[in-house]
């Protein structure tokens, strides 16, 4: 019954950039949290027009909000070229207000985090591998007193940590939380069982502080490449105008011409787009 639910008000926008075609998936709260579930102190609540989000009220040492059984921020991301999460965010309160009365109620900083967890590669006395990315460092009420959208885009065939990426769940951790050996970026992408935005950074320590905190819209957006690279004008078929389009991509120095990826535009594009173009569709 819920999947059914979730079919329906899951938000499908298909986009035409050239030759990736991407898709995004919105959790907005409008119809139920679909499979988000927030920290202590989480509730669904609206703004009187219409419009639901998840609030967390809490003294704690974090916020944080999970996914494990929406499938459609979870599982194999190596078939796509990109993928981005994002999540809006309001921030009404991150202080000191749970201290007793008399103290100074001292506004505070915290930062999210997006992390990407694999149940496969737990290592030793870990429950899980993950990777993880720090979005923001300033979250504060001063600096998210309306829903602002922060997210992350990164390459999940990187065997590489991608820049400003860490891992976590590997027992040779004295320098700081890292991957499990043998274990690469692409590899924990490959098989995502929990998505997680959190202000926790894994490396940092807190104190109990006082939040409120309000989070909406989680999405994911991945785009593939396309099957066949020298279809330029996406009609299915190769002929003079897929030529012709990228002749004058390549004249306009449009990314669609550069075939070989590397930011240039020669020679070795015009030959990797016709030998694209003798291989033809599958
Ligand atoms: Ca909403
Ligand atoms: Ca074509
Ligand atoms: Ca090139």
């Amino acid at each position: 019954m819920k999947n059914i639910a979730y079919t329906l008000c899951i938000g499908f926008v298909s986009i035409t950039t050239g030759h990736a075609a991407a898709q995004t998936t919105v959790v907005d709260f409008d119809t139920g949290a679909q499979g988000w579930i927030g920290s202590n102190g989480s509730v669904l609540t609206s703004d009187g027009n219409g419009n639901q989000f998840m609030r967390t009220i809490d003294e704690t040492f974090g916020v944080q909000y999970w996914n494990n059984t929406n499938q459609s921020f979870l599982g194999d991301y190596s078939p796509y070229e990109s993928v981005t999460l994002s999540v809006d965010v309001q921030i009404d309160k991150i202080d000191t207000s749970n201290l007793p009365e008399g103290f100074t109620r001292i506004p505070l900083t915290r930062s999210l985090v997006l992390e990407l967890r694999n149940n496969t590669y737990a290592d030793g006395f870990f429950d899980y591998a993950s990777v993880f990315f720090v979005i923001e460092t300033n979250l504060s009420s001063a600096n998210y007193p309306d829903f602002t959208t922060l997210g992350v885009t990164f390459d999940p065939n990187s065997t590489e940590l991608p820049a400003g990426w860490g891992g976590f769940g590997g027992s040779d951790d004295a320098n700081g939380p890292v991957l499990p050996a043998g274990a690469t970026f692409a590899d924990i992408v490959a098989n995502v069982d929990e998505v997680v935005f959190t202000t926790r950074v894994p490396t940092e320590f807190y104190l109990l502080n006082f939040f409120e905190f309000s989070v909406d819209n989680f999405s994911i957006t991945t785009t593939t490449q396309s099957q066949c690279p020298a279809d330029i004008n996406d009609d299915g078929s190769l002929n003079f105008f897929d030529v012709s389009a990228f002749l004058n991509a390549f004249a306009a120095a449009d990314p669609l011409a550069d075939f070989t990826g590397d930011g240039q535009f020669n020679f070795f594009d015009v030959s990797a787009f016709l030998n694209a173009f003798s291989a033809g569709c599958p």
